[in-house]
């Protein structure tokens, strides 16, 4: 058996309960084959892939709160601190129902890849919490956030670990958790990204998930000879990554038709409207229906959809797995010649091949959504330069490192042998530099 079949039935053997953990460590060990074959011998003494699959720690914390009733509610908190071979840990907290150790493992093992792309010194983590901001009030939301960061604060630190938004977890609740980590340790430092600009925030982090991910896709598409200009696109999610993605689609001249939420979806083939789209979902915090409401051109459907209307670019920005093979089908039906991902692994693995298969250009969350954990690393070195950049000046660093990881994986996959699959050259660069800072820091 190779060294990466073995370590993938490890794996799923220690973690029969964790199916997307399993999923990611699938997708990124089989796309590092080729990497591995070069170099088995070092890579098996030096145990590099178990080393990789195991986080260095993982903390899972009681988070006790009290609602609006007077009840005592209580949750789970956790942070996975995954990796951190070239820099401190990095990575979200998302706030969702549905997460458990799996989902934070999983999104934490992606996040080491993703962060060396981004050229950047960050490490790999994540961590969050069951609990539903859903329907909170804002009272409610702090009572949380102060809970969970009276625990969380004894493990990060500005040079430790610096965790940020995900699923769920925005600017009100950065705001919260940061007042807390001051209040506890006394110190004002840059232990959280995505914060507001009266604080040591940084211009365009807001933005640069969805943007960055538009930055990717334009070079892509310049790359192939085209450009965003006059295409129609489908994004699904109408959150932070969602938002900023289609506008910036329309600033470059495309129009994207559709967006979404967990209970339904919007078309619109005159365009999304992406200020009364800003409106429904960050100042009222409301469903898509509301967005129908106030406009004639949109149809408001119930359940999923996105994927079934005729686009020639597909944006999945809201959560894991929500492209599957069906989906994959009817997109490619439908003519799409690229879909990049602004969520963390929303496309199953079997889409993703089919999607590969049929000569669809595809860009994985850990090159195209790079953008968000980038700015947030600039956010970081301006907060210990003590200093803040113009917005023109984070954006176009965004847009050059975005091309750059473009590149990168394109000429990563060039380099072995497997040109246009920028899942396997996405991987395979953001391994080499994580191995080759492991080995040259033994074994630790
Ligand atoms: P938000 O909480 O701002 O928005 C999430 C959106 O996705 C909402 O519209 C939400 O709908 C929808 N959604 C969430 N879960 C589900 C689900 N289970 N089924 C259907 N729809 C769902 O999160 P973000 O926009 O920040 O994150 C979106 C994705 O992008 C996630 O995968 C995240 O990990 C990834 N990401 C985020 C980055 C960032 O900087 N924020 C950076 C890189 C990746 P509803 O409101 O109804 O729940
Ligand atoms: O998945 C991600 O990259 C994020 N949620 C952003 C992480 C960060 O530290 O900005």
């Amino acid at each position: 058996m190779s060294y990466v079949d073995e370590i993938i039935a490890k794996v799923s053997e220690k973690n029969p309960a964790e199916p997307e953990f399993l999923q990611t460590v699938e997708e990124v060990l089989t796309s590092l084959k080729p990497a591995i074959e070069k170099n088995e011998e070092v890579y098996r003494r030096e145990a590099i892939l178990e080393r990789l699959v195991e986080p260095d720690r993982q903390i899972k914390f009681r988070v006790p709160w009290v609602d609006d009733k007077g009840q005592v509610q209580v949750n789970i908190g956790y942070r996975v601190q995954f990796n951190n071979s070239i820099g401190p840990y990095k990575g979200g907290l998302r706030l969702h129902p549905s997460v458990n150790t799996g989902i934070i493992k999983f999104l934490g093992f992606e996040q080491i890849f993703k962060n060396a792309l981004t050229g950047l010194p960050i490490g790999g983590g994540k961590g969050g919490s069951d609990f539903d901001p859903k329907g909170k009030s804002d009272r409610e939301i702090m009572a949380f956030c102060q809970s969970f960061m009276s625990e969380l604060y004894k493990h990060i630190g500005a040079d430790v670990d610096v965790p940020a938004g995900d699923i769920g977890t925005g600017a009100r609740e950065i705001g919260y958790m940061y007042g807390q980590y001051k209040k506890l340790t006394g110190r004002y430092e840059g232990v959280l990204t995505g914060k507001g600009l009266s604080y040591g925030g940084s211009l365009a982090r807001t933005e640069a998930t969805g943007y960055g991910l538009l930055y990717i896709t334009q070079e892509l598409l310049k790359c192939h000879g085209q450009s965003m200009e006059g295409k129609v696109c489908v994004v699904s999610g109408a959150g932070n990554v969602a938002i900023y993605a289609i506008q910036k689609a329309h600033q470059m001249g495309a129009k994207v038709v559709t967006c979404s939420d967990s209970t339904g979806w919007i078309y619109d083939p005159e365009g999304i409207d992406v200020e009364l789209l800003k409106e429904v979902k960050e100042v009222k915090r409301a469903r898509l229906t509301e967005y129908a409401a106030a406009r004639p051109s949109a149809e408001y459907h119930e359940g999923r959809g996105v994927w079934s209307v005729k686009c020639d670019i597909a944006l999945p920005c809201a959560t894991q797995n929500e492209l599957m093979l069906d989906d994959a089908k009817a997109l490619v039906a439908n003519g799409v010649m690229a879909v990049c991902e602004g969520a963390n692994m929303p496309t199953t693995l079997d889409a993703t091949k089919y999607l590969q298969e049929k000569g669809v250009w595809f860009i994985g969350g850990k090159a195209a959504n790079a953008g968000g954990v980038a700015t947030s690393a600039l956010e970081m070195t301006q907060n210990s330069e003590r200093l803040s950049w113009t917005f023109e000046e984070v954006d176009s660093k965004l847009q050059q490192i975005m091309i750059n990881i473009y590149h990168n994986i394109d000429d990563t996959a060039k380099r072995y042998g497997v040109e246009g699959d920028y899942v396997a050259g996405a991987n395979i660069a953001g391994f080499e530099k994580v191995a080759e800072a492991m080995l040259a820091q033994g074994v630790c």
